[in-house]
């Protein structure tokens, strides 16, 4: 059994908010770690600060780009090449329309970070796994991964198929005692409004009148996550601020 200082983790959209964070608690612990996102200059800003931490090595692509994800991938080099732990991570809603005024640009974009992108990561990843018959797999869904809210049609059909592959992975790598689960965050207080809204200034109303959850709030989660024993595999987990009941109930004091 291996100790979290010499297990490395891969995380996906390590460039801002949950990925970010999760990079920052895992490194306190010591875990060594790959980061990865489509920002060259932010996967080095936060190599630079989190290498006084632990070992840290950055692949940057774009992980709906097929070729370029395994690419990278192959690219580790070998002190980086063992992954105990995949953060798919990943992804962003683009858009919030009804269905009937939706873009297709942003439903590809979806689809392909969201479901596919997440896809090519872990079919890059997981034959190590199998064959070491050891590793943790930990797939970002979402609160929209569990119920449909109006005018997320797409983006909550991508983190219901997250979820289904989360089960999915779960049952069909049980036999190579290889754990999988899904985190499921409400409202998280990230960039990801303004990727939604690109740029709209919309995107700053999202987490007014509330106190939302914090990134910092999902990455410890996580690390509580991996940081269990062997035997213990938190499969699904359901995160909101305590202001939000539900996708459309959350109380505001404004
Ligand atoms: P951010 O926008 O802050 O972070 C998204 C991350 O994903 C960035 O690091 C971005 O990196 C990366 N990313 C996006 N597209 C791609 C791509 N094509 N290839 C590689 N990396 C990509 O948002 P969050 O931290 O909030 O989002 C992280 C995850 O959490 C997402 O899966 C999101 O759906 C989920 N989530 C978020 C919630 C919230 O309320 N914020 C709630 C529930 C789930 P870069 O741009 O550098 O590539
Ligand atoms: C993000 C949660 O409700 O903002 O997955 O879409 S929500």
């Amino acid at each position: 059994y291996k100790s979290m200082m010499k297990k490395t983790a891969l995380i996906t959209g390590a460039t801002s908010g949950i990925g970010e964070a999760t990079a920052y608690e895992f490194a306190k612990q010591g875990i060594k770690l790959v980061l990865c996102g489509r920002r060259l200059e932010r996967l080095q800003t936060i190599k630079k600060a989190l290498e006084r931490l632990t070992d840290v090595h950055i692949l940057n692509f774009d992980v709906s780009n097929k070729k370029d994800t395994f690419i990278a991938i192959e690219s580790l080099p070998e002190t980086f090449k063992e992954i105990d732990i995949l953060i798919n991570n990943a992804g962003n809603a683009h858009g919030l329309d009804p269905i009937n005024e939706g873009s297709l640009d942003d439903w590809d974009a979806m689809m392909d970070i969201n479901v596919k992108g997440l896809l090519y990561v872990s079919k890059a990843i997981i034959p190590q796994m199998t064959e070491r018959q050891s590793g943790h797999i930990i797939n970002i869904g979402s609160s929209a991964g569990k119920e449909v809210y109006p005018k997320g049609n797409v983006y909550c059909a991508s983190k219901h198929a997250v979820l289904a592959i989360t089960e999915g992975m779960r049952v069909d790598l049980n036999p190579y005692g290889i754990k999988v689960g899904a985190v499921n965050p409400g409202l998280v207080e990230t960039e990801f409004s303004k990727v939604r809204f690109k740029g709209d200034a919309i995107a700053e109303t999202v987490y007014k009148g509330f106190k939302a959850l914090q990134a910092k709030d999902i990455a410890e989660i996580i690390y509580f996550v991996v940081s269990r024993p062997n035997h213990v595999n938190i499969a699904d987990l359901l995160v909101f601020p305590t202001a939000q009941a539900n996708s459309t109930t959350v109380k505001k004091d404004i």
